[in-house]
């Protein structure tokens, strides 16, 4: 089959200059895709957002993510969740927000942002397939007191493609932690999104700038043309 051939040396248009990848050590990261973020009743519209927002990627991260796995990529996925007994939630993260609605209170979706909880899973349309590691995390950043960084190291991770909710907080934290690990990172601006418009803009600009200071953004039309590219040209004629 096709995507059992390893594609390397891979390219693709991004700001502020391209991006150059090899797919067997690149992972398509997914961040908190989650019911909690994305749907009325869970943690985002506790604190008064409107979630329709984060919704609208919803089709370009199915379409990334079909196009990743079937290339033969590794997907991780994260959940921003706490254990049941919250004894990894600081009261100064659980004091903050909607004093009506805290983490850990009962909700529409269950308790807020509490692993097991229906708010905490992955929305099903971009549900984990078995064996596609997921990622509970009790702080923004993703490799905060996470395995993340030892299993990207078990499995010769360098290259990060990001998409995921929201952008300037869990995605933005994820990839400045993973900068300074030394991770080569790129944004899917298409496939991320924020509460604030704004906010999404201006952590697209900052995250490139001073000669991706933060690392890449492109478009995932960008991803999927290299991913259709490098397989055309590996079709046997
Ligand atoms: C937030 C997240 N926004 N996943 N979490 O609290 O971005």
């Amino acid at each position: 089959m096709l995507h059992e051939r390893p594609l390397s040396g891979l390219s693709l248009l991004a700001q502020p200059f391209i991006y150059p990848f090899v797919l067997a050590h690149t992972a398509l990261l997914s961040i908190d895709m989650q019911r909690d973020f994305i749907e009325p009743g869970g943690f985002g519209a506790s604190l008064g957002n409107d979630v329709s927002r984060l919704r609208s990627i919803v089709p370009a991260c199915q379409t990334m993510l079909a196009a990743w796995r079937r290339a033969g990529g590794l997907v991780v996925h994260t959940r921003e969740t706490h254990r049941a007994d919250l004894s990894d939630c600081p009261p100064a993260k659980r004091l903050r927000g909607n004093p009506a609605l805290r983490i850990g209170d009962v909700g529409p979706l269950g308790r807020i942002l509490v692993a097991g909880e229906p708010g905490s899973q992955i929305i099903a349309e971009l549900a984990p397939w078995p064996g596609e590691p997921v990622i509970d995390k009790p702080g923004k950043g993703a490799f905060h007191a996470t395995g993340l960084q030892q299993m990207l190291e078990q499995r010769g991770i360098s290259h990060l493609i990001v998409m995921g909710v929201t952008t300037e907080v869990c995605v933005q934290s994820t990839m400045r932690e993973a900068n300074d690990r030394g991770y080569d990172c790129l944004l899917l601006l298409d496939c991320t999104e924020s509460y604030f418009p704004q906010f999404k803009t201006a952590t697209a600009e900052m995250i490139q700038a001073q000669g991706a200071i933060v690392g890449w953004t492109a478009n995932s039309t960008q991803l999927l043309s290299t991913l259709a590219e490098s397989s055309a040209s590996k079709t046997p004629i």
